[in-house]
């Protein structure tokens, strides 16, 4: 493909991804609305970069006629939890919601990669409206929690390094890291009813300081 015919076929799914940002951040901001503990802490997105695209193909071996079924992170979103049982009512938002059609679901919280990777993959059917009728593509959202996000964060970069080759020592380490980020998952969700509470008063702090 030529530049011209990466931007045409990227088009839908950076149209994807800006449609969901602004959904899944609009649930965050309904939740702020009526004072409840939001399950979503924040949401980013992105189109795979051409590149990625390219080294993802090769490595799965996918016909590049065929990315549209076969590549299903062209389109990604994140939603980040404070709580691991924030995952699984945002995934049952999800579920629930008719402008996605959920194709596959991978629990990588239950059952953690080989790596120490822990997140919950949805992947979905979005429907696109573009100037020639409907497009459905496939994205990919993957919810996390915070800690969960940023040992992934980290492993990502230093894969870069590394190019997937980690020495021992950083591999063992990220290892007991990603056991750290769970024990501190764990920790957090003893006193989630604490946090919560805390910060209930400290926004209705904040609230009567910005009406006086
Ligand atoms: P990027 O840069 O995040 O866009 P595979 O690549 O074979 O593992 P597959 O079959 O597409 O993946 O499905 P999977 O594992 O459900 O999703 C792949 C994506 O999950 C990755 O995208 C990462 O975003 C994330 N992921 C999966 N395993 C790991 C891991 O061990 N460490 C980190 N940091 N992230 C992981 P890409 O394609 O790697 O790229």
């Amino acid at each position: 493909m030529n530049e011209r015919e990466w931007e045409l076929f990227l088009a839908p799914y950076q149209q994807a991804v800006d449609e969901l940002k602004v959904k899944l951040k609009g649930l965050r901001s309904e939740y702020e609305l009526e004072s409840s503990h939001s399950p979503i802490e924040f949401v980013t997105g992105r189109v795979k970069p051409i590149a990625s695209i390219l080294d993802k193909a090769k490595r799965k071996n996918i016909h590049l006629d065929m990315l549209h079924s076969d590549m299903q992170d062209i389109a990604g979103l994140r939603m980040m939890c404070q709580f691991t049982d924030d995952i699984r009512a945002v995934v049952n938002m999800l579920r629930k919601r008719k402008d996605l059609e959920i194709v596959e679901e991978r629990d990588y919280i239950s059952h953690k990669k080989e790596s120490g990777y822990r997140s919950y993959h949805v992947v979905a059917h979005y429907p696109v409206q573009t100037i020639s009728g409907e497009k459905k593509i496939l994205i990919e959202i993957q919810i996390r929690t915070l800690a969960m996000n940023f040992w992934a964060t980290v492993e990502h970069s230093l894969n870069y390094k590394y190019k997937g080759n980690f020495p021992d020592a950083i591999r063992i380490r990220l290892k007991r890291a990603a056991e750290a980020a769970y024990r501190l998952d764990e920790e957090m969700s003893l006193i989630k009813g604490e946090i919560q509470e805390a910060h209930a008063i400290f926004s209705r702090k904040t609230e009567t300081n910005e009406s006086d």
